[in-house]
């Protein structure tokens, strides 16, 4: 098991459009327990494979407050989605610090496949249901803060690209 560096927004290949997994294997079952671990590592509730530069639609996220309950999605869609939607903050691991509010459905319902390959339909509301409403978005190149303001995100931007330029 690795702990996989998480890219930092705004990183160009965040945007990369994430393409099915054709088949479940091995790699799939390692990158997961990686992601997994990277997720935990960063106290983070979820985790897109895009977001560890896998351009690959799988998903990881815990949402549980002992945090022993991992989901992993693979080829996520969305079957249903409620028409009511609200308001709530949201964070992300590739845009560290910064947190506002994202207009997101109330509930959804996903079909995906498991690590064993199967598929299953998951009905999420509250916090997990925002979650994969998050995660689903950085399996198509989206990351919270287009949402934002232009004003805001540009600020975002800046702010993030002075504390990389710190770090380096
Ligand atoms: C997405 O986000 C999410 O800024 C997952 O310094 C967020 O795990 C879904 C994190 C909110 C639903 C609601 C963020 C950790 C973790 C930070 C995360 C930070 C450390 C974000
Ligand atoms: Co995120």
């Amino acid at each position: 098991m690795a702990l996989l560096p998480i890219l930092q927004y705004p990183h160009p290949r965040l945007h990369i459009v994430a393409k099915p997994v054709l088949a479940v294997d091995a790699r799939i079952q390692a990158l997961v327990a990686d992601m997994i671990a990277t997720m935990y590592a960063a106290k983070g509730i979820g985790l897109a494979a895009t977001q560890v530069d896998v351009h690959e639609r799988v998903v990881v996220m815990d949402v549980s407050d002992e945090r022993d309950n991992p989901l992993v999605l693979i080829n996520p869609e969305l079957v249903w989605t409620s028409a009511e939607t609200h308001l709530k903050e949201e964070g992300c691991l590739s845009v560290p610090g910064i947190y506002d509010c994202v207009e997101r459905c109330d509930a959804v319902h996903v079909r995906a496949l498991n690590l064993q390959g199967q598929t299953h339909t998951i009905e999420a509301d509250g916090l997990l249901a925002v979650c994969i409403q998050h995660e689903m978005d950085h399996l198509l190149g989206r990351v919270f803060v287009e949402y934002l303001s232009p004003l805001k995100r540009n600020r975002i931007k800046k702010k993030m690209l002075k504390a990389q330029k710190e770090e380096a």
